[in-house]
């Protein structure tokens, strides 16, 4: 599993809080987008998030989650094995369009 990241942003840092909290930090390879450089919006990586933004985790099967919230979720709920998630992709999915739902003007949360 791979997490794309940049240490030092405030979403990234809620990933690897998370995992540093599990002691699931050895269990993934951070792979760094160089975000200043713009390397975000180069089609490789608007690839793998169309929203262009770290982080993303890459699971073993190619499944791409954006977005601390989502990624935390699979992280949060204290599995043990990592390569387990219990959180199906869809539901997590779910989760990121709820979010982006209830952040729009005017909208309220449900
Ligand atoms: N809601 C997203 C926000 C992701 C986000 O905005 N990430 C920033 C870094 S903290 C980013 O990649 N920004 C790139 C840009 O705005 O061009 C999350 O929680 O992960």
């Amino acid at each position: 599993m791979k997490i794309y990241d940049f240490k030092g942003f405030p979403s990234p840092a809620r990933v690897r809080i998370a995992l540093a909290e599990k002691g699931l930090t050895d269990r993934v390879e951070f792979v760094h987008v160089n975000v200043p450089a713009g390397e975000h919006k180069l089609p490789a990586f608007v690839a793998k998030n169309p929203s262009a933004a770290v982080p993303v985790l890459e699971l073993d099967d190619g499944t791409m989650i954006a977005g601390s919230t989502d990624i935390t979720a699979f992280v949060g709920p204290g599995f043990a094995d990592f390569a387990k998630i219990a959180i199906p992709a869809d539901l997590a999915s779910l989760h990121e369009w709820r979010a982006r739902i209830a952040a729009r003007p005017g909208v309220k949360a449900s």
